[in-house]
């Protein structure tokens, strides 16, 4: 199983010494040392090694002109001081079940592609999911071009700094026609498969989700000087309004994390003039969703006014609900309940977390499988999946690749 030396090789790349977290942003040197390694595997297998116009990397086997292609794959990007499987087990297991595949004998009927999206955690210019959204045209090149880092930086200016063609990103109807059916495979960010004792489930779904970004802009002072009565500070209706989200997703029954937070001028002896937070909300359906960030936005109102704050609400990012296909969804556990003598003995499970898969779903035929994280952590250092778990996802989707692409 060529799983474990990929794995290893992979492993160092963009990992913090101080917090053992990945900082695998894109367009950064880390992206970099990834992609190489992706395009290095490629090429080892005699793949034809492709970067789409959007910095997405495919690696072929077979013609993609045929069309009805099956792909599979996932990203290499991070959040900050992320884990080491959430993307890269899809990436790394892709290659290895092709490996499989190869070992088995298996002949291909349709052309087979494993795929790096680029920037799918949007760690650095706050939008997810950026090489799959460009490519099914559900991010603007104009959008796109507005992105921007925390230096300033904009996407394209990013792009063109790793040595990129940025005039050609846009939407890519052409090579999304070319597929017949996308499977991501990606370690669970979730306990589900652990609560029910299985390595492997199938995706079922994936909430709406959003990024909102709440601006409270109240006036800079002197914190020794300055008395009470006198002040304000948009610190206070902003550490208001996180407990406000927490209190609408409890009584929501949803989710809502203020993970994010900008303050100017970031000083210590300095009631800040500007606190900037990032607000990522994900519910089972849309209404939950409007419920949760209308009652969190009705509160920061409230709040910001009591303090004579002024505040600006921007929805920065934002995925529906996705169903994933249902044939597909079948069809893998059609595959996979085969050596258990039961249809649908794998778990079919939903998911808070966003997905390249879930970006492409309705452009082309998607599905999911997810492989079991025991303890349910993700976005993390602490992100773990099990060797045998990992194996076990692996010889999952070769068996998968094969019912869709093989004879
Ligand atoms: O945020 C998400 O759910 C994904 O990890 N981008
Ligand atoms: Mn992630
Ligand atoms: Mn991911």
């Amino acid at each position: 199983m060529t799983f474990h030396s990929m794995w290893a090789e992979l492993l160092p790349i963009g990992r913090s010494s101080a917090s053992g977290g990945y900082r695998r942003f894109a367009w950064t040197g880390a992206d970099t040392e990834c992609r190489a390694w992706f395009r290095q595997q490629a090429e080892s297998r005699g793949l034809t090694y492709e970067l789409d116009r959007n910095g997405n990397q495919w690696a072929w086997l077979g013609d993609p002109a045929d069309g009805d292609a099956v792909v599979t794959g996932s990203h290499l990007d991070s959040v900050p001081d992320g884990g080491a499987f959430d993307g890269p087990l899809g990436v790394v297991s892709s290659f290895a079940a092709l490996d499989e595949l190869r070992a088995r004998g298996a002949e291909f009927t349709k052309p087979l592609a494993i795929v790096n999206f680029g920037d799918e955690e949007g760690a650095r210019f706050g939008l997810a999911c950026v090489g799959s959204r460009l490519a099914a045209g559900r991010l603007t090149v104009e959008q796109a071009h507005r992105l921007t880092d925390a230096d300033g930086i904009t996407l394209p200016q990013a792009m063109e700094r790793a040595g990129y063609d940025v005039g050609a990103i846009g939407p890519d109807p052409e090579r999304l026609g070319r597929i017949g059916a996308f499977v991501e495979l990606h370690v669970e960010q979730g306990r589900a498969l652990d609560l029910s004792g299985d390595q492997v489930g199938i995706a079922s779904a994936i909430w709406p989700h959003g990024r909102w970004r709440f601006d409270f802009r109240g006036e800079a002072n002197h914190a020794g000087t300055t008395r009470l009565v006198d002040r304000h500070d948009p610190m206070l209706p902003y550490a208001e309004t996180v407990l406000a989200a927490r209190r609408e997703a409890r009584l929501a029954g949803a989710v809502a994390t203020f993970g994010k937070i900008a303050v100017e001028p970031n000083g210590v002896n300095a009631i800040p003039s500007l606190v900037r937070g990032w607000l990522d909300s994900r519910a089972a359906d849309q209404a939950t969703l409007d419920t949760v960030v209308t009652g969190v936005e009705k509160a920061a109102r409230e709040y910001a006014d009591a303090q004579g704050v002024e505040l600006d609400v921007v929805r920065e990012s934002f995925t529906p609900v996705v169903e994933f296909e249902h044939a597909l969804r079948d069809e893998l556990a059609r595959i996979l309940g085969k050596e258990r003598d039961a249809v649908l003995s794998v778990p079919v499970l939903g998911t808070g977390a966003g997905h390249d898969a879930g970006i492409l779903s309705g452009t082309v035929p998607t599905a999911m499988l997810f492989v079991r994280n025991p303890t349910g952590v993700s976005h993390s250092p602490a992100e773990y999946a099990a060797e045998d778990d990992c194996v076990a996802g692996v010889t999952a989707l070769a068996d998968v690749l094969e019912g869709l692409a093989c004879r």
